[in-house]
């Protein structure tokens, strides 16, 4: 007799700016993916993989990665998502693991096509390049003022900022609207959730959009 064919796990990334609550609603995403009893896995950009967290390190705090050009970063997180693709994403997906994504291909879309300036349509190429096939089932954007999510990961971090965190808030100004612009292109695919209000409010929303978008089946 044939074996059941295995069904696909379904694919879910978080975007936004710094300080939107990505990794807060993922932590209660997952939880409420697992209780109605999906495999799950988490990942996170870059990094996630042994290779991809080196890459982490020297785009974040690496000293002598001070003069990184550009066109030096977009391709180093471009090289992190093309293992973490390969070696994590796709065998899960594969095997019928559901994947929650801490940023993909949109982040650099955004920080690197808007927020650095570098060539939109050579950016859309190395992002191809890079995941090939992969693409995210559903896209939840937390969008939020940039002042607020700034005050948000200052409250919150141990005072060490990283490269991107250094910049100054009209980067991040850049980063939000080029996120929107994202979803206006893509609104079957990115849903725009309103993360201003209170932790337990936004997972309310999240969960909502998750619902409609993929299907009360598919939870
Ligand atoms: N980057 C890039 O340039 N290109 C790329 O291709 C990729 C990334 C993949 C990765 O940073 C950096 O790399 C990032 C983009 C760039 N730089 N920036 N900006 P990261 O992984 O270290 O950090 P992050 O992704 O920016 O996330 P974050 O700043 O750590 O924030 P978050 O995960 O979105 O938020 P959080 O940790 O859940 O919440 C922050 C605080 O706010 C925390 O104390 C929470 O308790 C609190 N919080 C959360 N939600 C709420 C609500 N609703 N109300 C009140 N307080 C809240």
């Amino acid at each position: 007799m044939k074996k059941p064919l295995m069904q696909r796990g379904k694919f879910i990334s978080f975007e936004g700016s710094e300080g939107c609550g990505k990794s807060t609603q993922i932590k209660r995403f997952v939880s409420m993916l697992e209780s109605r009893g999906h495999e799950v896995i988490q990942t996170r950009e870059p990094g996630g993989t042994a290779v991809g967290e080196k890459i982490r390190h020297l785009l974040q705090f690496d000293s002598e990665a001070g003069d990184l050009t550009d066109e030096s970063e977009l391709l180093l997180f471009a090289a992190s998502r093309a293992q973490l693709v390969r070696r994590v994403i796709e065998p899960a997906l594969a095997a019928g693991t559901w994947v929650v994504a801490d940023r993909f291909l949109d982040s650099t879309a955004v920080y690197q096509g808007v927020g650095r300036g570098l060539d939109p349509a050579a950016v859309k190429a190395i992002n191809g390049f890079a995941v090939g096939s992969t693409m995210p089932d559903l896209t939840l954007l937390l969008d939020l003022d940039v002042k607020i999510g700034h005050a948000r990961a200052v409250a919150s971090s141990d005072g060490q900022k990283d490269r991107i965190e250094d910049q100054p808030l009209d980067f991040f100004e850049v980063v939000r609207d080029g996120y929107l612009a994202l979803a206006a292109e893509a609104p079957d695919r990115i849903a725009v959730i309103d993360a201003s209000a209170s932790i337990e409010e936004v997972t309310v929303l999240i969960e909502a959009s998750f619902a409609e978008r993929l299907g009360e089946g598919a939870a």
